[in-house]
């Protein structure tokens, strides 16, 4: 069996450097007549939608295995676990707490903690309550309101015993691929619902997520004041298709509007400088004082990384990803491309030297995975870690503070746009039968987890 490696001096190799496994409530949970409706179930049933035509109503059926995966994850020796919660299993239409829901998250915890495994639970990992979404969802102001009143309820229950919470994943998926490129939940605005046009959209659902942070966290501090906050964004390096300078401006632009977006506000209380480029209506709506605002201090800022984007120049002068080439792709054509994540992030504390400590929340790659006799020989994924694991390391020796790392993903799940044609786990779901298997990524990353040679305190005696 392939192994995973690290030089006995290695930073990740540290006494309080945390590696975990990541999940999302949509993608594992199952159990649909325990929560609200949310934006993926209704996008899942429109033609099209979703590459199999598959939906979110079983999916691992985690609700109903859960103690299974909480063994589970406590035999690979992680010393912690990223979950997000359904904002649908906790909130009601009406504004009521759905304590069943709240206690399913509750008990999860606990027996995580039991096992000595701490939690990072993120607040929102997309999927809005369809009666969220019927108000306008991420365009309506109010909805980052009513995530900050929802937050408090969830922090006002969980409180310390979660290690570290998230407010938002990904928001640029939220925000773009949802609003703006229409790929994800809810999808293309009708016309007569479209409140402007996509790139607007697009913008104003950033805002919106963005205040729904700010207008989170510092609630959440007060009610778990000894947890850390913070906030998951994706990266990914923007390179030029060629060396024209109409494509290097493309690919400078791109990150601008891919990346820089959702973290310059964060850090800085500023869009980047793009913004004054885009039209009277295409910029958000930004009321006085939400710049200021989003400036909230963060403990730590979450990291997801996967690839790296390729951009050339449209003929209006904007930006368009060429689709990776070559034979080093995975499933979901993306080119695995370790340095880039060296480069995102050496290129962001340059950028911002304010740059809080990182945890890499979610790494990971989906390949087809083919059992035989019972095991599922996966090689691929495990030099995929080796490599981001090297990536890492180079990271820390750059100078860049990081505290942990999240593989992505504990199982295979719902691949959102994807369905199930997509397997992202070190464990090997038969989603017929809800069998569990743990693929050979998940023995190396044991073997490996077991021997580090620190002697780790649990999680509930600190
Ligand atoms: O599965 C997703 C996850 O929900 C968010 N980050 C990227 C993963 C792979 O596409």
């Amino acid at each position: 069996m392939t192994k995973l490696q690290l030089n006995k001096n290695s930073g990740l190799l540290s006494p309080d450097f945390i590696f975990g496994v990541a999940t999302s409530s949509f993608q594992i949970e199952g159990d649909r007549n325990g929560r609200a409706t949310c934006i993926w179930d209704t996008f899942c049933r429109q033609n099209d939608r979703i590459k199999d035509a598959s939906n979110g109503d079983s999916a691992c059926e985690h609700v109903k295995y859960w103690r299974q995966d909480v063994e589970i994850i406590a035999s690979l020796g992680v010393d912690a676990y990223r979950l997000s919660i359904a904002w649908g299993r906790v909130m009601n239409a009406d504004g009521s707490v759905n304590q069943a829901g709240l206690n399913f998250y509750s008990r999860l915890i606990d027996a995580l903690l039991e096992r000595g495994i701490k939690t990072h639970v993120t607040l929102y990992h997309w999927d809005l309550p369809q009666f969220e979404e019927d108000q306008g969802g991420w365009l309506n102001r109010d909805t980052a309101y009513r995530f900050a009143d929802y937050a408090e309820v969830v922090v006002g229950a969980l409180g310390n015993k979660v290690e570290s919470y998230s407010t938002i994943n990904e928001p640029f998926c939220s925000a773009y691929l949802s609003y703006e490129a229409g790929i994800h939940a809810p999808g293309p605005y009708p016309v007569s619902h479209d409140s402007g046009n996509r790139r607007k959209n697009g913008r104003q659902a950033a805002h919106h997520l963005l205040l729904a942070h700010a207008l989170a966290l510092p609630r959440m501090r007060k009610l778990a004041p000894a947890s850390e906050h913070g906030i998951v964004l994706n990266f990914s390096p923007c390179h030029a298709a060629s060396d024209s300078m109409a494509d290097r401006t493309a690919a400078e632009t791109a990150h601008a509007y891919h990346n820089l977006w959702y973290l310059q506000p964060l850090l800085q209380g500023r869009y980047p400088e793009l913004l004054k480029q885009l039209s009277d209506n295409e910029q958000p709506d930004i009321e006085d004082g939400d710049l200021e605002l989003m400036q909230q201090p963060l403990d730590f800022l979450g990291v997801n990384y996967y690839t790296r984007t390729t951009f050339r120049e449209t003929p209006d002068g904007w930006f368009k990803d060429v689709p990776a080439q070559g034979d080093n792709l995975t499933t979901m054509g993306w080119e695995v491309y370790p340095q880039g994540l060296t480069e995102i992030l050496t290129q962001l504390k340059k950028t911002y030297p304010t740059l809080p400590p990182v945890y890499i929340t979610e790494n990971g790659v989906a390949y087809d995975d083919v059992v035989c006799h019972n095991k599922i020989n996966d090689d691929n994924r495990i030099d995929f870690f080796q490599q981001h694991l090297n990536a890492v390391e180079d990271c820390i020796n750059a100078g860049i503070d990081i505290k942990g790392y999240y593989i992505w993903s504990l199982m295979d799940n719902f691949e959102w746009a994807e369905g199930y044609t997509q397997r992202f786990g070190i464990v090997h779901i038969d989603f017929d039968s809800g069998q569990r298997r743990l693929k050979e990524s998940a023995k190396a990353w044991q073997q490996f987890l077991h021997s580090r040679p620190m002697i780790k305190v649990p999680a509930e005696s600190c």
